[in-house]
């Protein structure tokens, strides 16, 4: 089952009415595949983005989505690494995160993602439309008061120009690893953070952002990416994705979160494991 529109994928904004279930049979279908290379000891999909923009909480999440569809997974005794509470075991054998800017651990990660692995079956590069706050308090103020980033409107523009900086980074390594042929077959964009801007308008204007058709200078850099790699060589699909729900606080503003019922979250989580599927 494929969208013209992000907004489509939700049950709420479905104008024909479809269920997520369908996606099971392809699900089950990648994940046996998946579970395979894992037994072999193969990471074989690397996670990147920005830090805050929630790798960590969506590993979780999605782990957690793919027990609660009561797949089987095996139990796990080597190898498990663990975000922040949860043992992801054989989850994060498949899926591997590699630290936001600013990590050390960052530029080993990466080059061992794409230079060292043998075969690099996909990257997820996960964004959030601008929506990434401060953790520390401290550099929040610094934000605030020094840089006169003191609304959200300001905070999501300088996101944004962050992000299209680290996902140039990202696109760079990926030609190269193209060049020393270890390219990986698919990218896929996950917007993630959707409750935050979860209404028809805003998704689609989400959407037509990370087309990798679209006008925007995100879709720009991954149209330069597929001219030098070959548009059939790198298939490559954005779609949104709620982990966590949260409302955003900037200096006295506020985005609420708003997902509209827990069936539109697992329908967003269902789309994610059908696209990977697909791939
Ligand atoms: N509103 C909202 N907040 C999220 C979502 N996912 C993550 N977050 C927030 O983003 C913060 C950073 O997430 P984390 O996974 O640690 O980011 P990482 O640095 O990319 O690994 C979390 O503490 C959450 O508060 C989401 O889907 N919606
Ligand atoms: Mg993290």
């Amino acid at each position: 089952m494929e969208f013209e529109k992000w907004s489509d994928i939700a049950p709420s904004f479905i104008r024909v009415p479809i269920t997520a279930y369908k996606y099971r049979t392809t699900i089950q279908k990648w994940w046996k595949k998946a579970l395979a290379y894992a037994n072999v000891g193969n990471t074989n999909v690397v996670v990147l983005g920005r830090s805050n923009v929630g790798k960590s909480v969506m590993m979780a999440y999605l782990y957690g989505e793919s027990n609660d569809m009561s797949w089987k997974l095996p139990k796990e005794a080597s190898n498990e690494v663990e975000v922040g509470t949860l043992t992801l075991g054989a989850w994060t054998k498949l899926i591997r995160v590699i630290p936001g800017q600013g990590f050390a651990k960052r530029f080993k990660g990466l080059n061992e993602a794409f230079n060292k692995h043998e075969n690099l079956e996909g990257v997820i590069y996960v964004v959030d439309w601008g929506y990434t706050d401060q953790r520390d308090p401290v550099a929040k103020n610094i934000y605030i008061e020094d840089d006169k980033i003191d609304s959200i409107d300001k905070l999501r523009e300088l996101n944004l120009s962050e992000e299209l900086k680290d996902f140039r980074t990202v696109c760079n390594k990926i030609k190269e690893a193209f060049a020393i042929g270890k390219a990986p077959k698919w990218l896929l964009i996950v917007a993630n953070k959707a409750d935050l801007f979860f209404d028809e308008n805003k998704l689609n204007e989400a959407q037509n952002y990370y087309h990798p058709k679209g006008k925007s200078p995100f879709s720009k850099i991954i149209q330069e990416l597929l001219e030098q790699v070959g548009e059939q060589n790198l298939k490559c699909a954005s779609l949104p994705l709620c982990s966590y729900e949260k409302s955003l606080e900037w200096n006295k503003e506020k985005v609420e979160t708003k997902i509209k019922g827990e069936e539109n979250r697992k329908a967003l989580a269902m789309y994610f494991f059908h696209k990977i599927a697909n791939f």
